[in-house]
């Protein structure tokens, strides 16, 4: 059973002893821990979920973390299943193709590789890949469909055994890692233990600043450690000798960005994006405790609205469901405290979430098959990272009269 191993007193990489605790969400169950009908007559733990910002170094960080096994040796979230990644990752595979063409030419290990989705573009494009990954049951069908993967946690005694076995790389990728590690130190050794000297680093990671201004509160749960901006991101990669000489903003997961890094000395020029965001960084106020403490009392208000809303349109006799059973989406069920009392069921197209409940709320997921036997009033989109796609591929449903609530950054009906 997962257990809090540790309740972090100090920044995870400045080691700063005074941070201030900014978003307080109560108790929750792990987001991905979707539950069998068999278990939800089972006691579920629950942990808190607190975000504390280090005014030293600027890391938005939890506070109460929980064992990383029991969070990732077995996965839920399958990045083939959510098809607006495929497009992201294979024009990713083509920018670096393009960018660093004698890089690529080299190994390419992907950390956190997951079903290897992004390792595929990789190969596609005739590259040498090599994923790792600790979700067991991922990694066992990713090895199947040709894409070689390790079943472990990324760490410096693994990049020592890749480095003996298949030599340095000239890419490594980290996406949506960074910020769900509980050994940020090292991941970042090993990767600078395994690059070559001419190598780059490429990561993406949610970005803070997207976070704060969007009101993306439920992006908050135990996998994520870290709520990065460009600033701590510099000063973790230089402490372990690696450069950032690019970032760009990307949209997925409601605002990220694609940080470019190297070994020093770097062999790469540093552009100015890199300059031009850190200092957006600071006029957005993200070195201020102000805004954050301003963001803290975000979730009250969505809270509220959301609440209200379902609750008239239940009262009205309405239906409502979810769209997308998505990591965030148990953030803010539980959060709010919405149940099968207001939600009927939720539809997902992850086989592994279909016919299971929603950690916290026990709210039942569907394939969303069911869409067409049960056709809603209201659909509340929970993947709200993706209502616009959404929208425009459910025009049917819109044809048919359903109205679509999206709740985030405030409730709206589209
Ligand atoms: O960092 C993380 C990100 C990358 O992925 C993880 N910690 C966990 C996960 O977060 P998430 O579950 O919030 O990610 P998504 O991609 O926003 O999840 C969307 C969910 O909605 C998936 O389960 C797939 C589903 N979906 C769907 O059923 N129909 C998505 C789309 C676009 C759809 O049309
Ligand atoms: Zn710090």
């Amino acid at each position: 059973m997962a257990k809090v191993i540790e309740k972090k007193k100090s920044c995870i990489v400045c080691g700063h002893k005074n941070l201030f605790k900014y978003l307080d969400l109560g108790k929750s169950a792990l987001a991905n821990s979707y539950l069998k009908k068999s278990d939800l007559q089972k006691p579920e733990p629950k942990f808190p979920l607190r975000v504390y910002y280090c005014p030293n170094c600027h890391l938005a960080q939890l506070f109460d973390w929980v064992d990383r096994k029991a969070l990732f040796e077995y996965y839920a979230y399958l990045t083939g299943k959510s098809w607006p990644m495929h497009e992201h990752f294979r024009k990713y595979a083509e920018d670096v193709y393009r960018q660093f063409p004698n890089q690529a030419k080299q190994l390419t290990l992907d950390i956190g590789s997951n079903d290897g989705f992004l390792l595929k573009c990789f190969q596609d494009l005739g590259g040498k890949i090599l994923g790792v990954d600790p979700a067991k049951n991922i990694v066992r069908t990713a090895n199947k469909s040709g894409i070689k993967t390790l079943p472990v946690f990324f760490d410096l005694a693994v990049a020592r055994k890749i480095l003996k076995g298949y030599g340095q790389a000239g890419v490594i990728t980290a996406n949506n890692v960074l910020a769900h590690t509980d050994n940020l130190a090292g991941i970042i050794a090993g990767v600078k233990n395994l690059l070559h000297p001419n190598g780059v680093f490429i990561f993406e990671v949610q970005y803070l600043g997207d976070l704060i201004r969007n009101n993306e509160f439920d992006n908050t749960y135990h996998e994520h450690i870290c709520y990065f901006s460009l600033t701590p991101l510099t000063k973790l990669l230089s402490q372990s000798g690696l450069q950032i000489f690019d970032v760009e903003k990307v949209n997925t997961q409601g605002g990220s960005i694609r940080v470019y890094a190297g070994t020093t000395p770097n062999p790469f020029p540093v552009k100015n994006s890199v300059r031009k965001i850190l200092l957006g960084e600071k006029s957005q106020g993200l070195q201020n405790s102000k805004t954050y403490k301003k963001f803290g009392m975000v979730p009250k208000k969505i809270k509220k609205d959301l609440v209200e809303l379902l609750t008239k349109l239940k009262k009205q006799n309405k239906t409502i469901v979810g769209y997308g059973a998505a990591a965030k989406g148990n953030t803010l069920l539980q959060y709010c405290e919405i149940g099968p009392d207001l939600i009927d069921y939720i539809v997902d197209t992850t086989p592994s979430k279909q016919g299971k409940f929603t950690p916290g709320t026990h709210i039942p997921i569907y394939s969303p098959k069911h869409l067409k036997k049960e056709t809603p009033d209201y659909v509340l989109i929970l993947a709200w990272n993706y209502a616009d796609l959404i929208l425009k591929k459910e025009v049917a449903l819109k044809k048919k009269g359903v109205k679509f609530i999206v709740p985030i950054p405030k409730v709206k009906i589209v």
